[in-house]
């Protein structure tokens, strides 16, 4: 795969490192070149999706984030760490996971209908545990009263609803013996190489065995074992290359302790895009010249199940404006979930499904295949742009915030207008007048989505 090295200028990377500090990184200078971009037809329908759903599962959604009869703080992924439980008293945990109400198709259904394109689910999480069976390990869905392969038939059923699916991995396993945090000695290393070969094995095993996925989401890669050896993220890359030419995969590949663009020896940067934004977008106004997603939970930091929900939690409401905000930056957004252990969803995530699917399917081409706003960041809204079938471009005004002018103002000639109306209802144009030489002022229609209205603006070339 050629790398079109680009160059960024005015970009600033904030991502959150793993024990949820915020590490934000200096923008990438010329000397150290931006992650590539690639102009690839994978790369291309990668980056045409920009709504995504990632989805946390695993033996913590039995825990719920309780342990003993108590709530344990934190990420409720997380608990096995923060609640101190030894890997061997965790992992009984599989004899009670049974999702008996899990149904691919219908999460399928609801998930296309939430008017998201691709699904990010974790196949491995740092608890170890695998959704499928494993050849390489026994710590994975065989061993569990519900027995057989998950990931299957949710490739299966995502691919027949024409959602994509990309899968997350976790470098840290706090279940296999020779995994390492830290090298320490020539048993560690020998042992941490060990560990190196089966995730090697695993990962060819997973692409080879579901074949329709062609994106890798790696995660886990802050401890010192692998993120002060290099060479590790190096040969996994490389080696992921030769198994499946034209993989899509994240740059926390090879990002050290914060998820921002991290290079290899010879200055290449690692991966095809940008997941350092983790519950954070950039900030407002910049458009980084590389690809990027934002991943978001509903509660602050939960991402996977947590039976008691405290505190404030994100709907449609919130997380409507940040994927338009995302689309108008040029980059994906994926809201989190985290499925209970019988294989349902909580009704705040089934609300979310549901109120952004009704937006999305009156208002998803203002963020589908878009681009990022050439004309910078309103306070009504968020711009996005994409080719016109006729020739030109359309230019979508999402306007989350009436301006108190009933107006918007945009830097194009109004001789270059060819048609202006709202993208929920096209017969409902928008009346146009020229405002200056160079400059539009657009009526906004009295009537508003309650979520957000898009006018759609058609500009010749
Ligand atoms: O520690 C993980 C966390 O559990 C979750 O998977 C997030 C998702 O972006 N990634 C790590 C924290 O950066």
């Amino acid at each position: 795969m050629t790398k079109h090295v680009l160059f960024t200028t005015v970009v600033f990377l904030a991502a959150i490192a793993p024990t949820n500090h915020v590490v934000s990184a200096d923008p990438p200078s010329p000397a150290k070149p931006a992650l590539a971009t690639r102009d690839d037809a994978a790369m291309r329908r990668w980056r045409a999706n920009r709504f995504g759903l990632f989805i946390h599962w695993g033996l913590y959604a039995v825990a719920g984030g309780q342990w003993q009869g108590k709530e344990i703080a934190g990420a409720a992924e997380w608990i096995q760490t923060y609640a101190n439980i030894p890997a061997a008293e965790y992992a009984k945990l599989a004899q009670q996971f049974n999702p008996t109400k899990y149904d691919p198709q219908a999460w399928a259904r609801m998930i296309r209908k939430m008017g998201v394109r691709y699904v990010t689910i974790t196949t491995k999480h740092c608890e170890g545990f695998c959704l499928w069976d494993s050849k390489f390990t026994d710590f994975n869905i065989a061993a569990t009263p519900y027995g057989r392969d998950l990931l299957g038939p949710l490739v299966k059923a995502m691919t027949a609803e024409g959602v994509d699916v990309h899968f997350y991995y976790s470098i840290i396993d706090w279940h296999h013996p020779d995994y390492r945090a830290a090298i320490l000695s020539p048993d560690d290393r020998r042992a941490f190489d060990r560990y190196f070969e089966f995730m090697k094995n695993q990962l060819r095993e997973l692409l080879m065995r579901y074949p329709e996925v062609g994106t890798l989401w790696f995660d886990g890669q802050w401890d010192a074992s692998y993120c002060e050896n290099p060479e590790y993220a190096e040969r996994l890359e490389a080696f992921l290359r030769k198994v499946k030419p034209g993989i899509i995969i994240n740059n926390r590949i090879g990002a050290g302790l914060s998820g921002n663009v991290d290079y290899d020896a010879a200055g290449r940067p690692f991966g095809d895009y940008n997941a350092g934004y983790e519950r954070i977008l950039p900030h407002a106004g910049s458009v980084p010249l590389y690809d990027w997603e934002a991943g978001m939970t509903l509660p602050e930091n939960q991402w996977g199940y947590r039976k008691v929900w405290t505190g404030h939690f994100k709907t449609a409401a919130e997380l409507a404006p940040m994927l338009a905000q995302c689309a108008s930056q040029g980059g994906n957004f994926m809201i989190n979930f985290g499925p209970k252990p019988d294989g349902t969803f909580r009704e705040e995530e089934r609300a979310v499904a549901r109120d952004m699917g009704r937006w999305m399917k009156l208002n998803g081409a203002a963020i589908y295949g878009t681009r990022g706003s050439t004309f910078g960041q309103p306070r009504w809204g968020f711009i996005t742009e994409k080719a016109a079938a006729a020739g030109g471009r359309t230019i979508y005004l999402t306007i989350f915030t009436k301006p108190a002018s009933n107006s918007i103002k945009l830097a194009v000639p109004r001789p270059r207008v060819r048609a202006c109306y709202r993208l929920d209802n096209p017969r409902e144009t928008c009346e146009v007048q020229e405002d200056g030489p160079h400059r539009v002022a657009i009526a906004i229609p009295a009537q508003l989505d309650p979520l957000a209205t898009v006018i759609a603006l058609e500009v010749k070339p």
